[in-house]
């Protein structure tokens, strides 16, 4: 059973995971439209995984018996400067995303809600991978700086980045997550 603080809560973070990846989603048409096609890819990947933790919320609210609310989604910037400007704003989203997480785990403390703290954990873990990421891609770009060459060595590597979670979100989370990684 949810709390309706806790239900606000676990839904404003739903409605948040959900424009992670309609950024990303971007960030991804983008790339994609000036050639740098690893880019694209890789944040492809970003959008799979930001659907997949909005959706672990969602399933979460049902599942605790709440009620799923969603909201409008704020239109996403479509044009970037620079690959580099497009993983300092995807760092400054993720800190944002990061202490946004924070907050609803002292929440959860604050209210006595085990199941929820339990719940919350593996978004804890995930964020600091998220930012770890996030960081080695930043000084990857930075060393290769204006030259074509590395950008483009960067980006045949961001183009081997495959999608490691269940993207079957119409079974359920827990269902799609049974079957495995996606193809
Ligand atoms: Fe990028 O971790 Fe969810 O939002």
């Amino acid at each position: 059973m949810l709390t309706k603080n806790i239900e606000e809560a676990l839904n404003g973070q739903l409605s948040r995971e959900l424009y992670s990846a309609y950024l990303y989603l971007s960030m991804s048409a983008h790339s994609t439209n000036i050639g740098l096609k690893g880019f694209a890819n890789w944040f492809m990947v970003q959008y799979h995984e930001e659907m997949f933790h909005a959706m672990k919320f969602y399933e979460y609210i049902n599942l605790q018996g709440g009620k799923v609310a969603l909201t409008a989604l704020a239109q996403p910037p479509a044009e970037f400067e620079s690959p580099l400007e497009m993983f300092t704003k995807t760092l400054e989203h993720e800190r944002f995303i990061t202490k946004s997480i924070n907050g609803l785990m002292e929440l959860a403390i604050a209210e006595k809600d085990h199941a929820t703290q339990i719940f919350l954990q593996w978004y804890v873990t995930e964020q600091v991978e998220e930012e770890s990421n996030d960081n080695e891609i930043i000084a990857r770009l930075r060393i290769a700086g204006s030259d074509p060459q590395a950008l483009m060595m960067l980006d045949r590597e961001l183009a081997a980045r495959m999608t490691t979670i269940p993207t079957e979100f119409s079974k359920g989370v827990q269902a799609a997550a049974a079957k495995g990684p996606a193809a």
